[in-house]
This record gives structure tokens, C-alpha cells and sequence, in this order.
């Protein structure tokens, strides 16, 4: 296979998985370090690099260059068949469920760092004693011990695997690569399915600089704890740091998710957010639709949650007034930028779904159910005897409700038995193009033409079904402001309303008062290209209730309706608006409900003096606490402003 150093040990068995060797890395400081797959030699230099710095430091037992083909996939998913840690869910083709060490479940926030020389960088200048809850700083001194005391030889007998991948469509403009050592072979499944990975990428690398993953689940062997369910982890001592102006990133002891699946939040969001400040674009925590008239006449929509909100749900919306199509370009991130023209254009930087499986159903997701009948990977969803998933919000669709499943933990359960069948933080990984109404544009390099941006929160209480922002700036503001109900955490009874601006609370890859700057600056198109066309910014609130605690609106594919409204604003339908103090509200009758059981209008419209009084001044505090100095003197302008009109009412 490879010309370099092959060592006449070719077909030497390694190790209790089978593997065998093709070649060797040979270096000074290396020895030898066996190659299991792939050819090293024809990485570009610079990966060759990085992969030989990290095999020193991490020691593996032999390195694997995956090239992302169907061959090496099945290859992967044959030998984790083998050891028990993945197994074939025999209902549908080419399924698998798997099953995680029960205290690895979820994204770990407060494990989670920004390594930056200046604490600034990454936090807001909060007051003393007040935590900033957007981005945690880790000084670079106190990440090279926590380093040094992790990775050193942690892949010790375990095989590193280098995955080159694109995140959008590879060559791309606006598309970024990656490279991910990881000894986590269910990542590099996970990878397959969530990004571009191809030897192609390698190609397109040319002189650009490529962002820097290094993961391990961080349990070398001999391992010294036994592994619970084939899933090495190592819950405490997890880490999960990012190095922007490097623009690497450092994930110890978790396999799961957005700990281990580098692409997605830790790339596409934190670093690529601080790419996207240097070089003028936006990586923002957004789906993106495109949604057709009656008339045929297409507009893309980017829209922001919070989680919890049913952002994948909106992005598949199955329409219930006739002659309406949506399409989903992404689910979860996109990446835009503004061309010469002064459009937005859009891309999804990703290739898959990776989305919360309870709750998700025909009634609720019917073409994410689609998305996943095949090629797909569910972690910590039940499984009945007949080998079908099964998860919470199921029970009207399940063939046979008496059927006995295999619970996430393990157990065998049957509906109505204690405890729950999946794991609330439960997924199905989903190549993105097995989606029926995958839009036919979703690859296109230079991306859709954003013409709307949506934000939204749970909000039970006062904020109406939609209301559309005065400008660009008040847009911003708004969206500083987006809050949800969560349920709180478990040692709280109830819920609470939290604050999660641009739904990039987790997220957040810099100092929150320079991104909202870096909003305010995109409006401004630089010398020699067209005036900016910003999109327009519009607020949505699916969940207002009743006294009862009795959703008002409908929610679903109903949503339709309120979109509709937007693109009819977007078109310059005047008419339509009643302006209050936090934005344009519909004119009773400018939402069609054609075909719904009657809605309370009033209820689900409405904007109470007293509760906006309250929000401006738990606001104020909030900006106060959380931005401090760092807050631009026009969103403080937009708030103070928002204040006195509402003061008027
Ligand atoms: O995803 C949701 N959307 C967006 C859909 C495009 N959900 C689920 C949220 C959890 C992830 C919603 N839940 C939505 C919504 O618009 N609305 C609601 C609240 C709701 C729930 C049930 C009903 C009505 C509203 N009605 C009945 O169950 C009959
Ligand atoms: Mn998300």
C-alpha cells in the first residue's frame, strides 16, 4: 500500500481487535508506531505533523487514517459488533443502537473552556462575585498542567484514529476543514455520518490552515476501572478545552456528543465563531429552511432556540395549509456570510442530524423519522425484541405496546414500568441526505439567500406568538435578550425562565459584548461592495399559555401560518403591522387560520404593560451582571429606548 517504511511486518496481527498492520510511521522520536490503515505519506505535510506531535504525546499503539469510505465504516461497525459495544437493530438496514457508561450522557458545560491569554477574550467583565455564564476562561498556564496531568500517553494501547474532515460541502468558500485524532472508534462513526469525511479534503486543503481536534476517552490500557458497557470513559476527569487562536481543541474523558463529535459545537460553533469574527462572517446556532408560497416563490429562513424548543422539528415542518413546502437546508448551524452583493448567504457546515430522539415521532417529526430508517446510529434509546428503537413519545406508534425492550440501562422494561426507556438526552445520528425533503440546494458551496432571522424562547408568560423587530439593531438586542424555560436542575423542583442569548449560551467562543459588535459591524458593507441587505429580524413564541397552563397556540405544522405572516412582511406587506413598544404585533385577521379549531387571539397577542415593565428591569440587571462595560453603547441605547416606549403604553 505504501512505499514508506514498510517494515516486512505487514501482515502481523496487533493487539485483541484483529488489526493488522500495513505499515509504520518511522521517526527519530517516534521508533516505530504502526500504521493500521491508510498511507501516511500522502497527508500534506503539515497533518503529517500534527499527527506525529500527537502520537508522541499520546502513545498510541497504532495509527489509523480513515478515509470515510462505506468499507471502513462497515469495517469499524463489524469489530465494535464483535466486542459488544454496538449491535444491529434488525428492523431496518444498516441501524445500530449502542449504549453509554451511564455517567457519560451528555455535553459537560462545566468542563467546557476557552483558553485565551486575556480572561477578556472570552468573558464579559462581570461584576465581582457574579460567574459569567456565557463562555468559562481557563488561563493557558492552567491548561498546560491540566493537559500535561491527561493526555501524556493516553492512548496507550489503544488505536488512534485521524479523521480529515469538511465541515460544509468540501472546496466549498465558506467550508472549513478539520482533523480529529480520536481513540474513540464510535466517533469516527459518528464523524462519518456529521461531516464530510473523504481523502478528497486533502486536496482541498491547498495553504489554507485546518482546525485541530485531539480527543481520547481518556482510559489508556491497561485499563485500571472496569469499562461499563464497552463505553470507556473517564467521567472525572473530563475536559473539554479550545485554544481559538491555535484553533485546536483538547476533549479528555467523553465520548458523547458535543464532547467527542469535534465538528459540531466545538468547531462549527466556538472556534469557527472566532473565524468568523476575524475574517467577517457569522457561525451562529441556527437551522435553515427554505420555505415556498402557493405561488412558488421560495425565501430561506435562519432561525435560532434555545434547546428544548423543537428547533429540528421547525426545520423539517410538514405545512398545514395547502400549497406550502418547506426544506430543510440545517437543523442545527449555519455558517453566513454576506457576498459583494449585499445578500446573506447560508450553508449548513454539517452532513447529519444529530438529534434528541424522545419526543421525536410521526406526529411531532415525521421526516426525521424518514431520515434515520437507515445508516443511521442511535445512542441510549431502548430497543424492543423485534430490533426497533423505542423512546418516550413513541407509545401511540409502536406496533405491539406489550412488546418487551431492552431499556437504556440495560434493563428489560415494557411500557408503563418504572423509570424511562430512553435516556432524556437519548439521539439518532443521520446522514442529512437520506432526509425526503432535504432541500435540493442544501450542498450549494456558496450557500442559500438568508432572508429572515427567527429567535425564540419557551415563554409561557407574555410575550406574543410573534412580533417582528424594529431594525437591525433592535433585532440584536432581542435576540441578547432571548431567554426559555428550562427545567431546572434536578436538585430544584419546577421551572425557570434562563437567559440564552442567540441560543449561543453554551456556545459562546469570545467575550459577548465584542459578538454583539461584531453584529452591529456586518450591517456596514466594507469599501467597493453593495450596501448590506440585512435580513429581517422577527421573534417567535410557540408556547404561551393560559391561566390553565393550556399551550394556545397549536404549535407544528401550524407554525406554517406564522410564517407565512413573516415572508408576507418580508415581501413589504405594510398593512399587516400594529406596532407596540417591543416590536410589530399582527393585525387581528393577518394570520390565517383557515381550517384551526379558533384560537384566543387576544391571549396569545397580547403585551401586558406590567409583565414588559418587569423583563426591561430584570433585563437592565441581566446586561448589567452578565455584559457589564462590554455591553456597545447602542444595545444599551435599544434598551434604554425599549424602556421609555413601554413607560409610554
Ligand atoms: O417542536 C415543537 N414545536 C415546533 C414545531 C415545528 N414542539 C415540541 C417542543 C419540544 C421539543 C412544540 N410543543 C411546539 C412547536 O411548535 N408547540 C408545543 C406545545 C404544544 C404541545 C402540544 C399541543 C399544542 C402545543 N397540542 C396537542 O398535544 C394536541
Ligand atoms: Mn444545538
Amino acid at each position: 500500500m505504501s512505499s514508506f517504511s514498510t517494515t516486512g511486518d505487514s501482515l502481523r496481527q496487533i493487539g485483541d481487535e484483529g488489526f493488522y498492520v500495513v505499515n509504520e510511521v518511522v521517526s527519530k522520536r517516534l521508533g516505530h508506531i504502526p500504521i493500521i490503515k491508510g498511507d501516511f505519506h500522502l497527508l500534506p505535510a503539515k497533518v503529517q505533523r500534527f499527527v506525529t506531535e500527537k502520537v508522541e504525546l499520546m502513545r498510541p499503539r497504532g495509527i489509523y487514517i480513515c478515509d470515510g469510505s462505506q468499507n471502513e465504516a462497515d469495517e469499524i461497525t463489524n469489530k465494535l459488533i464483535e466486542r459488544g459495544m454496538l449491535s444491529p437493530l434488525k428492523a431496518y438496514e444498516n441501524n445500530y443502537i449502542c449504549r453509554t457508561d451511564p455517567r457519560d450522557v451528555a455535553r459537560v458545560e462545566s468542563k467546557t473552556w476557552m483558553v485565551t491569554p486575556d480572561k477578556y477574550q472570552t468573558v464579559t467583565h462581570t461584576p465581582e462575585g457574579v460567574e459569567p455564564i456565557m463562555a468559562h476562561w481557563l488561563a493557558p498556564n492552567d491548561f498546560s498542567s491540566e493537559l500535561d496531568s491527561r493526555f501524556p500517553g493516553c492512548m496507550s494501547g489503544r488505536i488512534m484514529y485521524v479523521i480529515g474532515f469538511s465541515m460544509g460541502p468540501i472546496g466549498g468558500p465558506l467550508s472549513k476543514i478539520g482533523v480529529q485524532l480520536t481513540d474513540s472508534n464510535y466517533v469516527v462513526l459518528c464523524m462519518r455520518i456529521m461531516t464530510r469525511m473523504s481523502p478528497a479534503i486533502w486536496d482541498s486543503l491547498g495553504d489554507a490552515d485546518f482546525v485541530r481536534g485531539i480527543h481520547s476517552v481518556g482510559v489508556p490500557r491497561p485499563v485500571r476501572e472496569k469499562v461499563i458497557n464497552h463505553w470507556p470513559c473517564n467521567p472525572d476527569r473530563v475536559l473539554i478545552a479550545h485554544r481559538p487562536a491555535e484553533r485546536e481543541i483538547w476533549s479528555f474523558g467523553s465520548g458523547y456528543g458535543g464532547n467527542s463529535l469535534l465538528g459540531k459545537k466545538c468547531f462549527a460553533l466556538r472556534i469557527a465563531s472566532n473565524i468568523a469574527r476575524d475574517e467577517g462572517w457569522m457561525a451562529e446556532h441556527m437551522l435553515i429552511m427554505g420555505v415556498t408560497n402557493p405561488q412558488g416563490h421560495e425565501r430561506f429562513i435562519a432561525a435560532a432556540f434555545p434547546s428544548a424548543c423543537g428547533k429540528t422539528n421547525l426545520a423539517m415542518l410538514e405545512p398545514t395549509i395547502p400549497g406550502w413546502k418547506v426544506r430543510v437546508v440545517g437543523d442545527d448551524i449555519a455558517w453566513m456570510k454576506f457576498g459583494a452583493d449585499g445578500q446573506l448567504y447560508g450553508i449548513n457546515p454539517e452532513n447529519g442530524f444529530f438529534g434528541v430522539a424522545p419526543g421525536t415521532s410521526h406526529k411531532t417529526n415525521p421526516m426525521a423519522m424518514e431520515s434515520f430508517q437507515k445508516n443511521s446510529i442511535f445512542t441510549n434509546v431502548a430497543e424492543t425484541v423485534d430490533g426497533e428503537y423505542y423512546w418516550e413519545g413513541l407509545e401511540k406508534e409502536i406496533k405491539n405496546p406489550k412488546v418487551e425492550m431492552i431499556n437504556w440501562l440495560g434493563q428489560k422494561w415494557h411500557i408503563g414500568d418504572a423509570g424511562k426507556a430512553a435516556h432524556p438526552n437519548s439521539r439518532f445520528t443521520a446522514p442529512a441526505a437520506q432526509c425526503p425533503i432535504i432541500h435540493p440546494d442544501w450542498e450549494s458551496p456558496k450557500g442559500v439567500p438568508i432572508d429572515a432571522i427567527i429567535f425564540g424562547g419557551r415563554r409561557p408568560e407574555g410575550v406574543p406568538l410573534i412580533f417582528e423587530t424594529f431594525s437591525w439593531i433592535h433585532g440584536i438586542f432581542v435576540a441578547a435578550c432571548l431567554k426559555s424555560e428550562t427545567t431546572a436542575a434536578a436538585e430544584f423542583t419546577g421551572k425557570s425562565i434562563m437567559h440564552d442569548p442567540f441560543a449561543m449560551r453554551p456556545f459562546m467562543g469570545y467575550n459577548f459584548g465584542q459578538y454583539l459588535q461584531h453584529w452591529m459591524d456586518l450591517a456596514k458593507a466594507p469599501k467597493g461592495e453593495a450596501a448590506r441587505k440585512v435580513p429581517k429580524i422577527f421573534h417567535v413564541n410557540w408556547f404561551r399559555t393560559n391561566k390553565e397552563g393550556k399551550f394556545l397556540w397549536p404549535g407544528f405544522g401550524d407554525n406554517i401560518r406564522v410564517i407565512d405572516w413573516i415572508i408576507r412582511r418580508l415581501d413589504g406587506d405594510d398593512s399587516h403591522a400594529l406596532k407596540t413598544p417591543i416590536g410589530y404585533v399582527p393585525t387581528e385577521g393577518s394570520i390565517n387560520m383557515d381550517g384551526l379549531d379558533p384560537v384566543k387571539w387576544d391571549e396569545l397577542m397580547s403585551v401586558p404593560k406590567e409583565y414588559w415593565q418587569e423583563d426591561v428591569k430584570e433585563v437592565r440587571k441581566f446586561f448589567e451582571a452578565q455584559v457589564g462595560i462590554d455591553l456597545p453603547a447602542e444595545i444599551r441605547r435599544e434598551l434604554d429606548e425599549q424602556e421609555k416606549r413601554i413607560a409610554a403604553m
